[in-house]
């Protein structure tokens, strides 16, 4: 038993004490800086297949930081998850109309342009567009189309039109994305309208159209990639970055903008509004727009870049490629999806009832 008095039970007590105070400092920070979130993170959520590892780890090594990707299958899943309150997530990846929505919403943070030293080097061509003019909120991530992938192997005909995905010799061999803009938007177009009506006559044939095409349809789903890849289906309505990627594993694999006109797109980094890591996030935008990076991100996706000077490092392959960037005849019959308001719930109704079927 040791004396009360002894310099060895006074040393131990020390000890002790000295212990319990590191223990209680570790429980404070850990609860102050929100349950082990570090500032040394930064989340980022987007869509699949949209950063590479390559693109991530060599952030984290750069900047000594740990990037956390979450993956959303919608503009319109991303929306619903912010205004849920969602509030970790540094960097999120909207197109063109749900940007519009988000500054309307006041869901996203004006950009700090002074911390993005590489703003000009992306190309005129893709800034200022008509939902964020000047780009106080977005910076271009990368532009494609949506379109049909088909497997030229299996499919001999000519594919030029949206008819072909309502071709009951094709039943169970084809997915159509799973959007509630694009898919209305690809029988809004195969009927002649716009793929922003709001005539709501219009949207009834669509989702009408829709309805008769649903028991021909294998799988709802956005990345047709791994579908078109295996052989499960045969044709896909699909972005075109994805039906790319196919068809560099299956290159009978062929992409087609049909000929009643389709939709457009460029998806986007910005940063929400709650976001932890502001100034961090910055610095990843700053990154992503350096020439080497970038063309590793358009290497990787198989979509546009947006700065000119990454197309030195871009495979030849990819520098001209028609999937990529399709002539301009074809981008003039290209529609750019818009936000529409209060009109929306009418589409997002009209989609619900269509997958219910
Ligand atoms: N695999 C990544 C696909 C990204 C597509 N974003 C397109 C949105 C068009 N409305």
């Amino acid at each position: 038993m040791l004396n009360r008095t002894s310099p060895l039970y006074k040393c131990l007590k020390t000890i002790k004490f000295i212990c319990s105070l590191l223990f209680y400092i570790t429980i404070v920070t850990i609860f102050s800086t929100g349950c082990g979130d570090s500032q040394n993170q930064l989340n980022v959520f987007t869509w699949p297949g949209y950063i590479s590892e390559e693109i991530r780890s060599g952030f984290e090594q750069e900047f000594g930081v740990k990037v956390i990707l979450d993956t959303y299958g919608s503009n319109e899943d991303l929306l619903a998850k912010l205004k849920a309150g969602a509030s970790g997530y540094d960097i999120i990846m909207p197109s063109d109309y749900m940007v519009s929505k988000m500054i309307q919403l006041d869901l996203i943070t004006k950009l700090n342009h002074d911390m993005i030293s590489n703003f000009d080097k992306i190309s005129p061509d893709y800034l200022d567009k008509y939902f964020d003019p000047d780009n106080n909120y977005s910076i271009p991530y990368t532009f494609g189309t949506a379109g049909i992938a088909y497997d030229s192997s299996v499919i001999t005909s000519v594919v030029d039109s949206w008819n072909v995905l309502w071709d009951k010799n094709y039943k169970n061999q084809f997915s159509m994305l799973d959007d509630p803009r694009e898919t209305p938007g690809a029988a809004l177009k195969l009927l002649g309208f716009s793929l922003n009506t709001k005539d709501i006559n219009q949207l009834q044939q669509a989702k009408q159209k829709l309805i008769e095409q649903r028991e021909l349809v294998k799988q709802y789903k956005n990345e047709a990639e791994e579908l078109l890849i295996s052989g499960d289906v045969v044709l896909a309505h699909c972005w075109s970055g994805d039906a790319f990627r196919a068809a560099e594993k299956r290159p009978s694999i062929k992409y087609v903008i049909p000929k009643e006109g389709s939709s457009q797109f460029i998806d986007n980094v910005c940063i929400p509004k709650a976001a932890p890591h502001v100034q961090l996030a910055h610095s990843f935008i700053d990154y992503l727009l350096r020439p080497e990076i970038n063309a590793k991100i358009s290497t990787f996706t198989m979509y546009g870049t947006c700065v000119p000077a990454a197309k030195e490092y871009l495979p030849k392959k990819l520098l001209e490629h028609e999937y990529i960037y399709p002539s301009k005849n074809t981008m003039d019959s290209l529609e750019w999806l818009k936000d529409l308001e209060d009109f929306t719930q009418k589409y997002s109704r009209a989609w619900d009832e269509v997958k219910a079927n």
